[in-house]
């Protein structure tokens, strides 16, 4: 019975395209284990922890974007995978959980190692597919963009499963056609397009239809569309940075909003200015804003009917922007710190950024990167946890890559090196931006005024040092508190601890902000 339920679970991950599991053991999946291992045409991935494992299936799917799936045991192993779903669900991938239970007979009894999993992921799943030996099952045969859970109850002995599948074998079915998008309304007045979160093959899409449009576009780092790439238009003379005095000069009445949602501060004002029109064409169908009035959404395949689109584009005031000079002038300031590293990134790399400033950094500094340089970054639910696990998912298939993440951020994930032997060999660059704490609390001007003993804990200003965490995974480390102290990085895996310099930072947003 239980070797039927092995076979017809490792079938429905086949059929629904699986190439990866990420598996974190205990006894109760053991079976599943050695069923897998005793299959062909499937990658595993090995973990002790969940969370990692999860986040790390989050990076794989990101950038190859094939489902994968994360294997646990049962008890809070399983809820250890929440914090990644949630993440998947945003950012419109369907991650595949399978949680090993104890039989249903076990359930709200307090037996060690039952808890509650059925439905544990709430509204973040497709489905929640609870099944236990002897009973039969429709399986899906398809994935939306949510997360999937499949929850297998399974009674002792947990004896191992000797046969596998093949899962080249089993074809996943192709995808629907997409529906034919409503037809929409644009406005007359000034437009811009904003643009973030998009695949590198959205943004290849995207470039010669936002091309032809001509409008101005505010692109995020993560929009994959500066700099040259062999396969696109450029699109340089219509971008300019999602830098706050970008915003500050552009008269609009108009945003078409395309792939994710932007990191700006101007985005979540834009909920209390309801006569600007907001148009999201998207593969995700959040509108990333509250307000219902002038603001529509449409799917991704909406965007091919733009091109033909006259517009009215965007106006800039001309007043000079400041960002050039004030970074110029502060070559240790954390956003300048951004173009050092940037100069390191060589063509083809990916990079992948951490949530809190160095997201907004990156956005306000990058410059045209080298072409083909790939950028992602987890801005589904924008936390700061599993940002190393993700990062190192995504470098995978990368020969070359980059994270550039908080201090904060890194000692969330410090499980995450674990993973790294398993890797294919290449260059991984953990760059930490030690700022001593969460900085960005200090730029919020309604916490700036609190008692100091406050802001100490809001901000949870450390004087923690990375050099250990380099030493217990065995990878190289490079203090930074100059550029030059980026030369001649090791090959392979390296933390790079960047210091900042602290009173440069400060007096860097304290210039932008009178500008
Ligand atoms: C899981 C999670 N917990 C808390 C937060 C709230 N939060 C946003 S930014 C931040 C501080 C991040 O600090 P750090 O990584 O050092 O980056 P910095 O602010 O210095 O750029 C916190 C706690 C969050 N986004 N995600």
């Amino acid at each position: 019975m239980k070797s039927l339920l092995i076979r017809s679970t490792l079938t429905a991950l086949a059929r629904l395209g699986v190439a990866e599991v990420c598996v974190a053991a205990g006894a109760r999946n053991a079976p599943l284990i050695t069923g897998l291992m005793a299959s062909d045409g499937i990658k595993i991935w090995s973990f002790f922890e969940e969370r990692s494992a999860a986040f790390f299936a989050l990076g794989r799917m990101m950038v190859d974007r094939m489902p994968v799936a994360v294997l646990t045991t049962s008890g809070t192993a399983a809820a250890e995978l929440l914090p990644a779903v949630i993440e998947a669900h945003y950012q419109g991938l369907p991650l595949v959980l399978v949680t090993a239970d104890r039989p249903k007979r076990f359930r709200g009894t307090g037996a060690p190692q039952a808890i509650e999993q059925k439905d544990l992921f709430g509204d973040y799943v497709s489905a929640c597919i609870d099944v236990e030996e002897g009973t039969s099952i429709s399986w899906p045969t398809r994935l939306t963009d949510k997360p999937l859970h499949i929850n297998i109850c399974l009674d002792e002995p947990l004896d191992a499963e000797r046969s596998g599948i093949d899962f080249l074998k089993h074809h996943p079915q192709k995808p629907l056609k997409p529906a034919k998008a409503a037809p929409f309304i644009l406005s007359g007045s000034p437009t811009v397009v904003i643009a973030c979160g998009l695949h590198p093959h959205e943004a290849r899409e995207a470039a010669p239809i936002l091309k032809e449009l001509g409008l101005p576009i505010v692109a995020e780092a993560t929009s994959n569309l500066w700099g040259e790439s062999p396969d696109r238009p450029s699109l340089d003379e219509l971008l300019l940075p999602a830098a706050e005095d970008t915003f500050n000069s552009l008269e609009i009445g108009q945003v078409i909003r395309i792939g994710g949602i932007p990191s700006s501060r101007w985005w979540r004002d834009l909920e209390s200015k309801p006569f600007v029109w907001v148009t999201n064409v998207s593969r995700l169908q959040f509108p990333g804003l509250a307000r219902k009035q002038h603001v529509q959404t449409l799917p991704w395949h909406a965007l091919s009917d733009f091109a033909s689109l006259s517009l009215v584009p965007a106006s800039i005031h001309p007043g000079k922007s400041h960002l050039e000079e004030e970074i110029t002038k502060r070559p240790l300031c954390e956003p300048a710190w951004m173009r050092h590293i940037m100069r390191l990134v060589t063509e083809g790399d990916r990079v992948f950024i951490g949530n809190s400033l160095p997201i907004r950094e990156m956005n306000m500094a990058l410059d045209s990167p080298p072409p083909g340089v790939e950028f992602y970054a987890n801005r589904g639910a924008n936390g700061i946890d599993g940002i190393v696990s993700t990062w190192l998912g995504a470098s995978a298939s990368s020969r070359s890559s980059w994270l550039i993440v908080g201090d904060l951020s890194a000692m969330y994930d410090l499980s995450a090196p674990w993973i790294m032997p398993q890797l294919p060999q290449g260059n991984r660059r953990l760059v930490i931006i030690n700022n001593q704490g969460g900085k960005i609390f200090s730029h919020v001007k309604s916490l700036q005024g609190l008692p100091e003993e406050v802001r100490h804990v809001i901000e949870n200003n450390h004087r923690v040092s990375f050099e250990p965490w380099a030493a217990m995974w065995g990878l190289s480390y490079v203090r930074a508190t100059l550029p030059q102290d980026l030369h001649d990085l090791p090959d392979g895996a390296v933390m790079i601890e960047v210091i900042p310099d602290a009173r440069q930072t400060e007096t860097f947003y304290q210039a932008m902000e009178g500008s």
